[in-house]
């Protein structure tokens, strides 16, 4: 069995982890699963949620990401959907997995996704103090148990098992040679795995439930541990309080990358995409490699849809594309914020962190915003409803530019129609900034409408491109 220690961030050492506590032994047989079958370092991404077991990945030199509490398997599905060649492996402890993460859990083993999640089961909240997590044992004491749990005790892997999870497993922190065979089984099912790791917590639990050493916890894993193979021949009476080890689940089915990958390839839709990446538009290239838009206003105003086809038309162009939205709970009036990346790159990280573009169509949006604008870029106000004031100075100072169009009042009282004026915005972008092409954005915008508006968001698109190419002409002259 291998050990490669280049795997260990030791310039993060000394852990945090007591003396005798169960997790460093856990990863060592993580690592070295890893080693057994050849994995590199990038092969394999590790991921944690909140807890002494979820400090795990600082440990190891994977790409690895320490998420919030009980939310790293959906972290991780995310990965997973993103990257399916990776091996994507998750340390849980019992109150992160089975207690604030215990939808995500089963919702994973339902879907089948290809996760190996450890659970690093010590009975308790370490971190926090030695709270009552949804395994500790009927009776025992904890911080807030202090006269014995009444609750009996969460059978994590039978859930697992129920839920549709295709590989189980459970071992002790005492078993160290059992264990990483049974992560290499984990990593080599195509689908949900879950291996259940019984972890001796001396300091939360230990102490207040009558184990003079840590040994002490370590010995009794060794007296109760049950083979599962030995299991099957014992009466129900005489596993009370044994830990029934090894495999317990090994049954394959279908994938859920999988099955998502073959339902892209039954809609068509890669193909879908290159057809409306036609690459048939002219406009000038993107000064940047990466380029940022983010409409702002308030429920209502159609910034989503108009997010949307801004993403499209730049797909059109052949660029990649990224859309996210944000708003508040009402259905109008609320902030409202859509986001677009593009890049002739993929895109890793989809979020706007310094836009080349703001349209600012609520003056709550461009007093928010419109500090965090990129220099050289440009920001669209819709003049009716913004006042910029005194930042107008500031924002050119700062080497942005403002252009400032009665959007809302155009669209309402000229178009004749306020819901118009998300498409007016977006010929106004098109003709202030020469790399989106006008005809893609046209393209974009009608097939994303029913043709009974066609003709009056055509007029109010063109009124806007002509504009916004006026408003450049005298930028420049100026
Ligand atoms: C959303 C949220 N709720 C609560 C906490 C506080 N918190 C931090 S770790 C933890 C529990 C840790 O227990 P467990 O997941 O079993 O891991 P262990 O520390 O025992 O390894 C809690 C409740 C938090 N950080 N975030
Ligand atoms: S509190 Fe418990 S789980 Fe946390 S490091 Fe200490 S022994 Fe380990």
């Amino acid at each position: 069995m291998a050990f490669d220690k280049s795997l260990l961030r030791t310039a993060e050492f000394p852990t945090i982890w007591c003396p005798g506590c169960g997790h460093g032994i856990i990863t060592q047989a993580a690592i070295r699963a890893c080693n057994d079958m050849g994995l590199a370092r990038d092969d394999v991404y590790a991921v944690s949620g909140i807890g002494c077991s979820a400090r795990t990945p600082a440990y190891i030199d994977f790409n690895s990401i320490q998420t919030t509490h009980g939310r790293a398997i959906a972290f991780a599905t995310g990965m997973k959907m993103f990257r399916p060649e990776k091996h994507v492996f998750l340390l849980l402890g019992d109150g992160d997995c089975a207690s604030i993460g215990g939808n995500h859990l089963i919702h994973a083993c339902r879907r089948n996704i290809d996760l190996t999640v450890l659970v690093l089961n010590n009975f308790i909240y370490g971190m926090t103090g030695g709270q009552v997590s949804p395994t500790t044992p009927h009776n025992s004491r904890t911080t807030t148990t202090m006269y014995g749990n009444l609750d009996e005790p969460l059978d994590i892997c039978g859930i697992a098992m129920a839920a549709g999870a295709t590989f189980v497993a459970r071992s002790t922190a005492y078993h160290a040679q059992q264990l990483p065979g049974l992560i290499e089984q984990g990593f080599r099912n195509r689908g949900m795995s879950l291996i259940e790791i019984l972890s001796p917590c001396p300091t939360g639990f230990g102490n207040r439930n009558n184990y003079r050493t840590p040994a002490d916890m370590y010995d009794e894993l060794r007296d109760n541990a049950v083979p599962v193979e030995k299991a099957k021949n014992m009466s129900e009476k005489e596993l009370e309080g044994r830990i029934v080890t090894g495999v317990l689940k090994n049954a394959g089915r279908e994938e859920y990358v999988d099955r998502y990958s073959a339902m892209l390839k039954n809609i068509g839709a890669p193909d879908e995409l290159s057809d409306l990446a036609s690459g048939n538009y002219p406009a000038e290239p993107m000064r940047s490699e990466r380029f940022e838009c983010r409409l702002s206003g308030s429920g209502g105003q159609g910034l989503i849809l108009a997010g949307i086809i801004f993403s499209e038309a730049m797909i059109r162009q052949g660029k990649n594309a990224v859309h996210t939205q944000s708003y508040g709970p009402e259905a109008r009036g609320g902030a409202s914020r859509s986001e677009v990346v593009v890049s002739a790159e993929r895109i890793d990280f989809p979020e706007v962190s310094a836009p080349d573009i703001l349209l600012a169509m609520t003056q709550d949006a461009f007093d928010r915003f419109s500090a965090g604008v990129r220099k050289g870029g440009a920001i669209l106000i819709d003049s009716t409803l913004v006042n910029p004031g005194p930042a107008a100075a500031r924002i050119s100072s700062d080497g942005a530019r403002c252009f400032e169009y009665p959007i809302s009042d155009y669209a309402k009282n000229t178009l004749g129609d306020i819901r118009t004026a998300n498409i007016v915005a977006l010929g106004l972008l098109s003709g202030l900034n020469g790399f989106i092409s006008r005809d893609a954005m046209l393209d974009s915008v009608l097939s994303r409408l029913p043709a009974r508006a066609h003709d009056l968001n055509k007029t109010g698109f063109e009124h806007g491109f002509n504009e916004g190419r006026a408003m450049l002409a005298a930028d420049k002259g100026g």
